[in-house]
């Protein structure tokens, strides 16, 4: 956790971020693996903001999902893209994610 950037800009580094603010703003968390349970990350339901800058090959795009272990409705944040603010219905909603291949 830490400082978020403004304007998160930088190549590639393996990394999906999470922001507790739109706009890439307040608390930040990052990692380059699945979790599982925002429980032991960033806290359930705070993500208000994502940028994926992982590595534009093998598992590339990350899911998100509403609830713990990958259950519930998921949405596709795709490698390199970012959302200032959360697709509509999913501000304050994620509790895990894991790195796929959306279609
Ligand atoms: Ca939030």
């Amino acid at each position: 956790m830490g400082v978020a950037l403004a304007a998160p800009a930088s190549a590639a580094d393996g990394r999906v971020y999470v922001y507790e603010h739109i706009n890439y703003g307040g608390r930040v968390c990052s990692t380059e693996g699945n979790v599982s349970d925002y429980a032991s990350f960033c806290g359930h339901d705070m993500v208000s903001s994502a940028w994926n800058n992982g590595y534009n090959s093998g598992n590339r795009d990350v899911i998100f999902y509403e609830h713990p272990n990958y259950r519930g409705r998921g949405t596709c944040l795709k490698n390199g893209q970012r959302w200032a603010r959360m697709l509509p219905g999913w501000n304050d909603v994620v509790s895990s994610h894991r790195w796929s291949i959306c279609s």
